[in-house]
């Protein structure tokens, strides 16, 4: 049974506020720091419950709030796989976060573990981290007191980025099995990632110096300890690191700064032209790259180009290594991608979109052999199944070629964070490319050419009343608007447009683009007046 007595004292110590309502959206319970306290003890009692539901396997816990502001927080579960929680326990989760008081909590709780008939006797084990925020310490207080009230056995990952937890969490619960995914730890981590690096890039020509915006968050720390395991292979210059500085985090800077405003971070070094540089988000698992032309033009290397350098060479690889008609590449993407990363992908490889949100696209690329997933905002990854995981290590190449592009294969399912977007490890994904076919920034901005675009968000009485079909693209209510956006985009070269409420804030999106900057313009703010 529940220890009720146990539960009881502690939650006493971390009572709800009265007037705020928490949800558990995309990414998890996120907004002020300072009003988190109770969410964060039920976490971690949720936490726990979950560990038991799933035979005492090990549960993640990151305390984060990603790009946002620096006084807000969140708080998301990671499960056993290093995925994302499973969606029908996000409702769990909201229903434990806003019981009114210690009393309705535990009944809440009993009634919850008894329909889930969760054995309350198995163990139960935590790995929990947080990211660099000045309400993190207190807030990884609280979870700890959750995490002691329901008797599970706590971790603490100390300070570190979103994708090493999620990675964490898979290596723990596949230590000594065949599916070991690497060394329990940070150190793993980055040991795993740079020797496959260094594996692929051997024998290349020297990688010019990267920038790496570190968006003053916790990503500054992982990517100062990457540079060092990197070495002479590929110089990283870490940048905007300053993770005390108060109000630094995210401020100007950062992959959501770079690619909302489509512009330079503050950056304390000024970029030669041609130079590559990248930007990370607070928990570095977003990655945007850019660089000045001759002119000091700005361009924009966004998820959409890294989904399609990636997956391009990925899909060559397969085909130099006799394994096209085995391993079958595809790309997932949102509505927000591109219209022309996805007509390029498109006529390489199968495309599928999916609404935003990292479990849809994590799931649908999971369908595929090779699956390449990327949201425009710089989240992507690549997934390999375990078919072909298992094709890759047993294939019997009949040429040298062909046992080159294998291990590059290999190598490369090595590099990457399989488990969530990982900015670091994505990072060297490109750079492996880039490596590989000797291209510049600007040769790798040239695999075609984005369509200008505009997104405005717009405040609305209740965003709820926004429904949407066919992955976010058409709105079905309120009724009649979907055909007026139809009609305003008949109008436009190039033109596409659509409206969906955000899952995080409480506004509605709209996306346009169009062949010309000016019409992807007026196209967007005129959507927006249908929706105001
Ligand atoms: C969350 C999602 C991100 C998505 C964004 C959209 C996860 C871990 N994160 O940050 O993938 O792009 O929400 O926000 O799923 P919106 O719904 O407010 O537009
Ligand atoms: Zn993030």
């Amino acid at each position: 049974s529940l220890p009720v007595d146990a539960i009881r004292s502690l939650a006493d110590q971390h009572p709800k506020p009265s007037h705020i309502h928490f949800q558990y959206g995309t990414a998890g319970f996120r907004t002020k720091g300072e009003i988190l306290d109770s969410v964060m003890f039920r976490v971690g009692i949720l936490a726990g419950l979950r560990s038991k539901k799933l035979d005492g396997k090990t549960i993640g816990v990151m305390v984060t709030a990603s790009h946002n502001p620096e006084p807000d927080n969140g708080v998301k579960l990671v499960d056993p796989r290093g995925e994302m929680l499973e969606t029908s326990w996000e409702a769990h989760a909201t229903a434990l976060a806003n019981a009114k008081n210690t009393d309705e909590f535990l009944a809440a709780l009993d009634t919850f573990a008894t329909t889930l008939k969760i054995d309350l006797s198995k163990p139960a084990k935590v790995v929990y981290a947080r990211d660099t925020r000045p309400s993190g310490p207190a807030l990884v207080a609280a979870l700890e007191d959750g995490i002691a009230a329901i008797g599970a056995e706590g971790r603490d990952a100390g300070i570190t980025t979103t994708p090493v937890l999620h990675y964490l969490v898979r290596a723990i619960n596949t230590k000594g099995t065949k599916d070991e995914y690497g060394e329990d730890s940070e150190e793993g981590y980055l040991r795993k990632l740079s020797a496959a690096f260094k594996k692929l890039v051997a024998g290349k020509s020297v990688i010019p110096p990267l920038v790496v915006d570190c968006a003053n968050g916790v990503g500054a720390k992982v990517a100062n300890e990457l540079a060092e395991y990197l070495g002479d292979k590929l110089r990283l210059i870490p940048v905007n690191t300053s993770t005390t500085t108060p109000g630094a985090l995210n401020n100007a800077c950062g992959a959501d700064f770079v690619k909302t405003q489509q512009k330079l971070p503050s950056l304390p070094i000024e970029l030669k032209p041609g130079q590559r540089a990248c930007s990370l988000d607070g928990d570095a698992d977003r990655l945007i790259y850019y660089y000045l032309d001759d002119r000091g033009q700005f361009h924009m290397l966004d998820g959409d180009k890294i989904a399609a350098l990636s997956a391009a060479f990925i899909g060559e690889l397969t085909k130099a290594a006799g394994l096209d008609s085995k391993i079958r590449v595809g790309i997932v993407q949102t509505a927000y991608a591109n219209g022309g990363s996805t007509k390029y992908l498109s006529e390489r490889l199968p495309v599928k979109c999916v609404p935003t949100g990292v479990k849809h696209l994590h799931h649908a690329a999971e369908k595929f052999d090779v699956g390449v997933y990327f949201e425009a905002n710089g989240h992507g990854t690549v997934l390999f199944s375990p078919q072909s995981q298992e094709i890759l290590s047993t294939y019997q190449p009949s040429t040298p070629a062909q046992s080159t592009a294998l291990n590059h294969l290999i190598n490369f399912a090595e590099v990457i964070n399989q488990t969530v977007g990982d900015a670091l490890s994505d990072m060297l994904m490109v750079e492996t490319v880039l490596a590989h076919k000797s291209y510049s920034g600007e040769e790798w901005d040239s695999l075609y050419v984005d369509l200008p675009n505009r997104l405005v968000k717009v405040v609305v009485a209740d965003r709820n009343v926004f429904k949407t079909e066919d992955a976010e693209r058409r709105l079905i209510n309120p009724p009649g608007i979907q055909a007026k956006i139809d009609d305003l985009v008949h109008r436009y070269e190039g033109g596409r447009a659509f409206v969906r409420p955000s899952g995080t804030e409480d506004v509605v999106r709209v996306y346009a683009e169009a062949t010309v900057r000016t019409q992807a313009d007026e196209l967007a703010y005129r959507v927006a007046g249908l929706v105001y």
